[in-house]
């Protein structure tokens, strides 16, 4: 006897047309209703970030990172989701969306030349949250970047410019660079962060923090200046209050790009 007696057929029917779907797709059977281990790490940890909650705000950071990390070294699917053409950066006018973990929803954009054939780093991750089209937190690719200790010994870790658009309005109004000197000694580390807060939304920054391992240090602006403890050369050491911060208005252009994607696609 069937288990499951007269449903079973019709339960058999669905599963076999969500298997010849899932093939289409290019899917493993089931991977788009089930998603994988990571891709269920990664709703698991956008539902308890969502919303924005500034007392959890070091162990979000955290959870976040690493997920993202995660999806950045998962290469068993990378399924392309969507494609546009846009003018953000000009030399790359290609933005690809693809599924890198593997539950059948975009997870990662990246920007490429005309022809793909011209290294790019400009690509990350994004997370939706709440029902919202546009990213809630997109975490932006800066490179491996260099910790030099006292006896000359190097290890790298990942630099990422991450922003969070906490009042889900298309526009991010929370930006976290790791990798940055926030104790003065020297070392640009891995958990050395600076956060740079737009608290009423109107895209001009109020007010920052370093965060060094969990530990926060409040950063208010100086003659309408906030000096930001960040690597050497990075543009944005100084940041006025009183002027749209312009790496918002950048990455608030990569999140609408992502949403046309999204929208031009039967997949989202
Ligand atoms: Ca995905
Ligand atoms: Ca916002
Ligand atoms: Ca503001």
């Amino acid at each position: 006897m069937i288990a499951g007696g007269p449903l079973a057929p019709r339960r058999a029917v669905r599963a076999l047309a969500g298997a010849v779907l899932g093939l289409l797709l290019g899917l493993a059977p089931g991977a788009a209703e089930e998603g994988t281990p990571l891709s269920r790490k990664a709703d698991r940890t956008v539902e308890a970030a969502w919303p924005f909650a500034p007392e959890t705000r070091w162990e979000t950071y955290l959870a976040i990172k690493q997920v993202a990390e995660a999806i950045l070294r998962e290469h068993r699917f990378n399924r392309q989701i969507a494609t546009a053409r846009t003018d953000t950066f000009t030399e790359y006018p290609r933005l690809f969306l693809l599924d890198k973990d593997g539950n059948g929803a975009a997870d990662f954009f990246i920007y490429h030349s005309e022809g793909l054939d011209r290294l790019t780093l400009e690509f990350g991750v994004f997370f939706r949250a709440g029902g919202h089209a546009a990213p809630y937190w997109l975490v932006f690719n800066c490179g491996p970047c260099a910790d030099t200790v006292m006896d000359g010994s190097t290890t790298f870790f990942l630099a990422t410019h991450q922003f969070v658009d906490r009042n889900a309005d298309g526009a991010f109004d929370l930006y976290i660079l790791n990798g940055c000197d926030g104790d003065g000694d020297g070392r640009l580390r891995a958990l050395d962060t600076q956060w740079l807060y737009d608290d009423d939304f109107d895209g001009r920054p109020d007010r920052a923090e370093s965060i060094v391992a969990g530990e926060v240090r409040r950063i208010s602006p100086v003659n309408g200046m906030l000096a930001m403890n960040c690597p050497a050369g990075f543009r944005y050491s100084a940041i006025p209050t009183d002027r749209t911060f312009p790496l918002f208005t950048f990455m608030d252009r990569i999140s609408a790009d992502i949403v046309m994607a999204l929208s031009d696609s039967a997949i989202r």
